[in-house]
């Protein structure tokens, strides 16, 4: 039986996102969505009926479905997989349950040493084979018609979830263990840092062409306390993933942290995802063009007319430019998005991208 890493997958025809992810010539800007797929598409609502959130992600034939479905709808330069942020402190022993209209809930959230001590540093082939499957058949029943993204929470956000218990505005339990618990702390995000770096390589080993880290909560965190607590664990997993894999672009989406731009534009990483709450020519000005840059329509856009989702895509085009850009939403589409005015989103982003000397 062949193993993984001699699988052999369709050539991708389109590869303007790992073009533009490496700094190279694009005839336009790629575009996919964060959340891609989801809720708001009723094909997705069909397909997880009466199943459970974290089964559906066990289920690689489903999960290789449901990436496809907003690929099939809109020309998107990207799929990325169906899974969840939240499997990895499941794999380290966490009981993690979606709660609909509220979101994931762990039951039993860390609290005390002996918490620290039962989390198990996992055998991700094992606990997390599963995604890795549903990867190898996406990129199977992608054919090669776009790349496929893998992603992993980053420490600091997966530390978050597993001290708070549940989503959070604050985080303060999380962000007080960093000051009360600072060596437990460490540990904790150590730990994390190795998981992550074992999950990303068998996600590429699997056939992810593009690895984003999300950092969601990066932006609850100071500038001195992310420096110290929360981006060396993020540079180490770049520099981990690029000696064995140098080909594979990094993205990172330190969300709402405004002071890190310089630093990840000088890191290991190829794409800096960003939020809308900062100018496109600012982030450009501010990495001085060292870094791809992604994102980042407000996705509150999405419910105005169709108008406006075109005027604003039009002015974050130029503010970014279209050479070393990634178009996507400053952060996830929500279920209530009408499909049709993501359609707007996308076929904005391919008139107004498309490069000047490529027209005509
Ligand atoms: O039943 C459902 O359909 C639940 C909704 C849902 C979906 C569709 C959740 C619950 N997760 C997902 C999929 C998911 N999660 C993807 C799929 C790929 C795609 O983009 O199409 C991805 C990339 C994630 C990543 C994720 N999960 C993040 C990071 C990105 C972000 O939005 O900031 C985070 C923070 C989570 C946790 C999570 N999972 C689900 C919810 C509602 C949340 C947020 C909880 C909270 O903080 O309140």
């Amino acid at each position: 039986m062949p193993t993984r890493e001699a699988a052999i997958f369709p050539v991708t025809t389109n590869d303007r996102l790992l073009r533009a992810a490496k700094g190279a010539h694009v005839d336009r800007a790629p575009v996919w969505l964060m959340r891609q797929a989801g809720r708001y598409l009723p094909e997705y609502r069909k397909a997880r009926e009466g199943r459970d959130f974290f089964d559906t992600c066990r289920d690689p034939d489903l999960v290789a479905e449901i990436t496809l479905q907003p690929i099939r709808r809109f020309p998107l330069d990207a799929a990325i997989i169906f899974s969840d942020i939240l499997v990895v402190p499941q794999a380290m022993g966490m009981k993690v349950e979606m709660v609909s209209g509220r979101g994931p809930v762990f039951p039993n959230p860390i609290a005390s040493t002996a918490d620290l001590a039962a989390l198990i540093r996992p055998d991700v082939d094992e606990s997390l084979g599963y995604v890795f499957e549903a990867i190898s058949r996406t990129r199977t029943a992608l054919g090669g018609r776009v790349p496929l993204i893998g992603f992993s929470g980053a420490p600091w956000t997966l530390m978050a979830y597993m001290v708070e218990g549940s989503g959070s505005k604050t985080f303060s339990m999380a962000r007080a263990w960093l000051h009360t618990r600072p060596r437990e702390s460490q540990n904790l995000l150590e730990m994390l840092t190795e998981t992550i770096i074992e999950y990303l390589a068998g996600q590429i080993r699997a056939g992810a062409q593009m690895v984003q880290l999300f950092d969601s909560w990066a932006g609850l965190l100071g500038p001195a306390d992310y420096r110290r607590h929360a981006f060396p664990h993020l540079v180490r997993i770049g520099e981990a993933l690029k000696l064995q894999f140098p080909d594979v672009p990094l993205a990172l989406f330190p969300r709402g942290a405004h002071y890190i731009l310089e630093d990840v534009a000088e890191s290991p990483y190829d794409v800096l995802s960003l939020d809308w709450t900062i100018d496109p020519a600012v982030a450009r000005r501010r990495t001085r063009g060292a870094i791809t840059l992604q994102g980042n329509l407000d996705p509150i856009l999405l419910f105005a007319e169709t108008r406006t989702i075109r005027e604003s895509v039009r002015s974050m085009i130029e503010g970014f430019g279209v050479q070393r850009y990634i178009a996507n939403l400053g952060h996830g589409i929500m279920p209530e998005h009408d499909p049709e005015r993501v359609a707007d989103f996308v076929r904005a982003v391919h008139e107004f991208s498309t490069d000047v000397n490529e027209k005509g």
